[in-house]
């Protein structure tokens, strides 16, 4: 896609893993979904910590619902100021066009080429060029299937939520044992951005935010720009924006915790 010739300031944000039990980082975001002065905005996956599906909007007495439509209206509002992007992360992947069209969002593939200010962005994820963790690459291809999809939709509300806490366990014990998580393959990097003619990779997933140089003779450089996971309450806290300006280097936005 081409950016629009106005937008002088785009952002991208991912892995903010939005979820009921933790506002602070709900409220940083809201703060910032009002205040970024971006002319357009990439989500780039992993918006929310769990998604299982569109009908989760209409359910009632249901926390994971009321929250749901908050953010739906955060969306909204900031989606009247300017155009925000939404890709599929491997926790939100379920998220649906009937939800992105009513939170204003565009539903973008991956990858997805941006060409903005003369340079050829390529955005991802980043979970589907993590090779090293062939578990969950084959997970990844399931759960991709539009039959099995189709399947677990098909499940009780109830019955889908346990399912998501059952992962969302596994995977804290996972990250409690200590266990290490592939990174992105710098080989499958450099050919994706070779594929797609594009000098920059910027994606999320591995929580691991850091601009790495791939290709230091490549005209122009090659790159993978990596967006940081948010916590408003780490120590110290996570709330960063990867901010493009025409005619600039990219820069990454600390925000503040608290208003
Ligand atoms: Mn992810």
């Amino acid at each position: 896609m081409k950016a629009e010739p106005a937008w002088r300031t785009v952002d991208f944000i991912s892995d903010l893993h939005l979820q009921v039990g933790e506002p602070a980082t709900a409220a940083a975001w809201q703060r910032y979904m009002a205040s970024t002065p971006a002319d357009a905005l990439f989500i780039l996956g992993d918006l929310f910590e769990v998604w299982v599906g569109d009908d989760l909007m209409a359910a009632t007495d249901d926390p994971d619902a009321a929250f749901a439509r908050q953010c739906q209206q955060i969306l909204q509002a900031t989606s009247r100021r300017l155009p925000v992007y939404f890709m599929h992360g491997n926790r939100d992947f379920l998220l649906g066009e009937d939800v992105a069209r009513a939170s204003g969002m565009t539903l973008l593939p991956d990858p997805t080429v941006l060409d903005f200010a003369d340079q050829r962005y390529l955005l991802s994820h980043g979970d589907a060029l993590c090779l090293g963790d062939v578990d969950y690459q084959q997970f990844r291809v399931q759960v991709r299937q539009p039959t099995w999809q189709a399947h677990f939709l098909a499940k009780p509300l109830a019955e889908r939520q346990a399912f998501a806490r059952g992962l969302r366990a596994q995977s804290a014990a996972r990250k409690d044992s200590g266990a290490t998580y592939a990174d992105v393959d710098t080989a499958a990097a450099l050919s994706c951005l070779h594929a797609h003619g594009a000098s920059t990779l910027i994606h999320g997933h591995t929580h691991r935010p850091q601009d790495h140089l791939l290709d230091a003779d490549a005209q122009p450089p090659l790159r993978r720009l990596v967006l940081s996971d948010w916590d408003a309450v780490a120590q110290p806290p996570r709330l960063e924006v990867l901010r493009l300006r025409a005619g600039h280097a990219p820069g990454r936005v600390a925000l503040a915790p608290t208003p």
